[in-house]
């Protein structure tokens, strides 16, 4: 069972108040299909994943990167029970989207790339080791359906 500290809770909810879903989540997807490649096979309906300006351009790659990034307030409203709050999705990404569950830790780093690059200063080391103990906690509860 995670523990959460209360400094640990206004970290995250601080961090995510700043986010703007619409600009992270697309980057945040994009970096992943650009910098892992093989991640483009679970995406053969998405259209031009050809070169990083195409994916970066590709506006089914920037809807479904706010739907990710959007799947992320369930977490940040349920600190205290993230697996449960993804049983459904982890079980969607199992069972019929058949995501091999390394690549929700490849995201999860692309995710605090590109956050530390929209917050700058601000995203110091010690709100980088929430982020990262929160974004662990959701790659968990992800994989929950896999083990
Ligand atoms: Mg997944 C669908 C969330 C990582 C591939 N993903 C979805 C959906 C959500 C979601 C909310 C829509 C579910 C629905 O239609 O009911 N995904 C989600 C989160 C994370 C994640 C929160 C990690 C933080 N997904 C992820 C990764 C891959 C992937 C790493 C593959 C590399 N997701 C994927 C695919 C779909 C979804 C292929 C179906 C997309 C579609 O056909 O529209």
């Amino acid at each position: 069972m995670v523990e959460w500290s209360d400094s640990e809770r206004s970290a995250i909810a601080g961090v995510w108040g700043k986010l703007n879903v619409g600009d992270i989540g697309p980057q945040a997807l994009g970096r992943v299909l650009i910098v892992y490649p093989w991640t483009q096979r679970y995406f053969g309906t998405f259209g031009d994943l050809s070169s990083a300006a195409a994916i970066l351009g590709n506006p089914k790659v920037a809807n479904h990167g706010k739907t990710v990034l959007g799947a992320l307030d369930k977490a940040v409203k349920n600190l205290d029970d993230i697996k449960a709050t993804y049983s459904q999705l982890s079980q969607l990404h199992c069972d019929k989207l058949n995501v091999d569950p390394d690549n929700f830790r490849l995201l999860a780093d692309c995710l605090t790339i590109v956050v530390a690059t929209a917050l700058g200063a601000g995203f110091n080391p010690s709100i980088q080791a929430t982020w990262q103990k929160f974004l662990s906690v959701v790659v968990a509860a992800l994989s929950s359906r896999y083990f």
